[in-house]
């Protein structure tokens, strides 16, 4: 079978599917007791990452067990900071831990990654793609260079990212030397997934929306601009999905500098104003609320309903407005596919 014939990719090439692919964001992970297996055995979630079997095994668990339209790439957006030489971990239960950068740290980062770390990412790439069935495209991606560089300076994450938001305030030429390093490490990055074997990258700036709108400009659409203009210089048709989390009406904006296939909707998006900026610029991907999903009943129903009343009727990837919770029950998962595919 054709890659052609891969119903995300149609979408993103704008081609409406009469049932709309679907995938959601970190699929695989917590919510789903094979993942946590694996995860105890492997000890620790970098080791996950960069042991390229168990990073394709747990790519393909929300693939057998529920026969979502698309896999992603098991790993974290915090492997680049990693490959950059800052030391990451992650405590279970607590979230990443990196060691917090200052301004003579950014004098001293490289400008690339330590290429052998990020080796064992692209060797599960490809072993993914072998056992992928037909029909099922994978993603590749990475974080965009204003949220990484959110962890990278508060050595966490955040409720409102104020050390990078502040940072970015008080020395603005350091913080943009952080942002160009990203910029150039990410687009590599993200080129090599896809020579890999991935079909599309997502870019996920899960922190776009905490900017105001001359800075949302600087450091979100800006350098993701140049990351979709460095791929494509590359590999010309390359297809890209942005995912500028929470940024409401400047979305407008975001769609009129970012050359993206795709743009991931929050569970916050208007419809109306979807409809205006949105169609027949991009497709859409998203927006169920993840708290949905893990509430379940006919609230949940009710609201798979309405996502495919706002948005189905264009070019459309079913997904959730943000990642899975953790505490979601599979069953919910399970009921929302059926639905879906009943529709
Ligand atoms: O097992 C564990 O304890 C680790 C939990 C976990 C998982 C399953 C983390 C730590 N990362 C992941 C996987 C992951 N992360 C994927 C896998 C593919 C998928 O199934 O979707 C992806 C795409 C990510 C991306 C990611 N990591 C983002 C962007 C998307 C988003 O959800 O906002 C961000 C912000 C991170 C950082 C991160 N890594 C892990 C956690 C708990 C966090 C958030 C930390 C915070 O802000 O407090």
């Amino acid at each position: 079978m054709s890659e052609a014939t891969k119903p995300i990719l149609e979408v993103l090439s704008g081609n409406r599917q009469k049932v709309p692919p679907v995938w959601f964001m970190r699929q695989a992970g917590r919510y789903l007791p094979e993942y946590r297996a694996v995860r105890e055995r492997a000890g620790s979630f970098l080791k996950l990452c960069f042991t390229p079997d168990l990073a394709a095994e747990i790519t393909l668990q929300p693939i057998r067990r529920f026969g979502f339209d698309a896999a992603i790439l098991f790993s974290d957006i915090l492997v680049v900071p990693h490959a950059l030489g800052r030391r990451v971990s992650f405590e279970t239960g607590e979230g990443p831990r990196l060691e917090p950068l200052d301004i003579s740290d950014i004098g001293a980062l490289p400008t690339e990654a330590d290429a052998a770390i990020l080796v064992p990412v692209y060797e599960a790439v490809r072993l993914v793609k072998r056992k992928l069935p037909p029909r099922v495209a994978l993603l590749g991606f990475c974080g965009a260079p204003w949220t990484v560089a959110t962890y990278m300076i508060a050595g966490r994450g955040t409720p409102d990212q104020a050390p990078a938001r502040t940072f970015a305030y008080r020395e603005p030429e350091a913080f943009a030397r952080l942002i160009e390093i990203l910029i150039g490490v990410s687009s590599h990055y993200l080129v090599e997934q896809i020579r890999a074997g991935a079909e599309a990258v997502q870019i996920f700036d899960t922190w776009a929306g905490v900017l105001p709108p001359r800075e949302f400009e600087r450091w979100c659409v800006a350098p993701v601009r140049k990351m979709a203009v460095n791929v494509r210089r590359e590999i010309p048709d390359a297809k890209i999905i942005g995912f500028p989390r929470g940024c409401g009406a400047s979305l407008a904006t975001y769609l009129d500098q970012v050359p993206v296939n795709a743009v991931g909707l929050d569970w916050a998006a208007d419809p109306a104003f979807v409809h205006e900026h949105v169609r027949g610029r991009a497709a859409v991907q998203g927006n169920l609320d993840p708290l949905v999903l893990l509430a379940g009943g006919e609230a949940l129903d009710r609201a798979i309903d309405d996502v495919l009343a706002n948005y189905a009727e264009g070019p459309f990837i079913f997904n959730l407005g943000h990642g899975i919770l953790p505490e979601t029950p599979v069953m919910h998962v399970e009921q929302t596919l059926q639905r879906i595919r009943l529709s």
